[in-house]
């Protein structure tokens, strides 16, 4: 009997061994106009332009100083905003290349891919840096620089408007060639979305390092990055949400009978245990 019950736990083990191996990793990427995905949505709200909308502009920008020209001696802050809708089957599973997303799925990479604008100071040189924060606050992209007052006007990194903590960086590199491609790891934000779909269309800020709200004297971070954005002509420069989860396929009929197997046969042991 003994040498039956080993075989049995055996050929569960092997069972559940060869169930986990079968764990596919899927890759699905959102960009606007590709595959039929129009979720994404981007903006940047300018400080010192504080009433104009930039939701339909080919650019997104971020920028320590953009004085437009009128030479305030206070640091005129510029930052972008960016996001994608429909991402996951509950929030509308919109058209995407790869695949549906999962709610709750475990994510295993998620990469942000932004591409550096090709016109002439459109990319930022070193040592610029541009940070990525998960926004908490809703946003659209009728956004403007003093319609954000969740804290005020702009955006605060004040863990209500927007996270603290930055998600990525980027300096130097394709920050610093036009046309380049600048990927930013977003791995943890996404795995926040999935375990939580109704907070997965706030997407992200683009701030520029060591500049605070309210403005403060000009600073060194006082060159713009502009990254084409999702109204871009060139639907290739657009940007591009890449995710690759991990799907874990149901237990397959032969691993759920040898279970049931077991634990009849256990309980019929125990009773004729009781009986004897
Ligand atoms: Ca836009
Ligand atoms: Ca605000």
């Amino acid at each position: 009997m003994r040498v039956l019950k080993g075989l049995f736990l055996a050929a569960l083990a092997l069972c559940a061994l060869t169930q986990s191996a079968m764990a596919t990793m899927v890759t699905v990427s959102f960009q606007q106009g590709t595959g039929g995905y129009a979720g994404a949505k981007d903006t940047y709200v300018h400080e010192d332009a504080a009433t104009t909308n930039q939701g339909t502009n080919p650019k997104i920008i971020s920028d320590g100083d953009d004085d437009l020209g009128l030479g305030e001696s206070q640091a005129q802050e510029v930052q972008g905003l960016i996001r994608f809708d429909n991402m996951f089957i509950s929030g509308g599973g919109a058209s995407r290349i790869g695949g549906s997303l999962p709610d709750g799925a475990t994510i295993v990479s998620a990469f942000l891919k932004l591409r550096t604008g090709t016109a002439t100071g459109d990319e930022s040189p070193s040592p610029q840096i541009f940070n990525l924060h998960r926004m908490i606050a809703t946003w659209d992209e009728t956004a403007t620089w003093n319609s954000m007052t969740t804290s005020g006007v702009g955006i605060a990194r004040d863990n209500i408007e927007a996270a603290t903590a930055v998600t990525a960086s980027a300096t130097g590199g394709n920050v610093a060639v036009l046309g380049g491609l600048v990927v930013f790891d977003v791995t943890a934000d996404v795995q926040i979305w999935s375990s939580n779909n109704s907070l997965s269309t706030r997407g992200w800020l683009i701030h520029p390092d060591g500049v605070n709200l309210g403005g403060g004297t000009v600073s060194g971070q006082t060159n713009g990055w502009y990254v084409d954005s999702s109204n871009s002509a060139t639907v290739a420069n657009r940007p591009i949400l890449e995710v690759t989860y991990q799907m874990v396929p149901e237990p397959s009929a032969a691993v759920l009978g040898l279970i049931g197997v077991g634990i009849v046969g256990m309980f019929g042991r125990k009773l004729r245990r009781k009986a004897a």
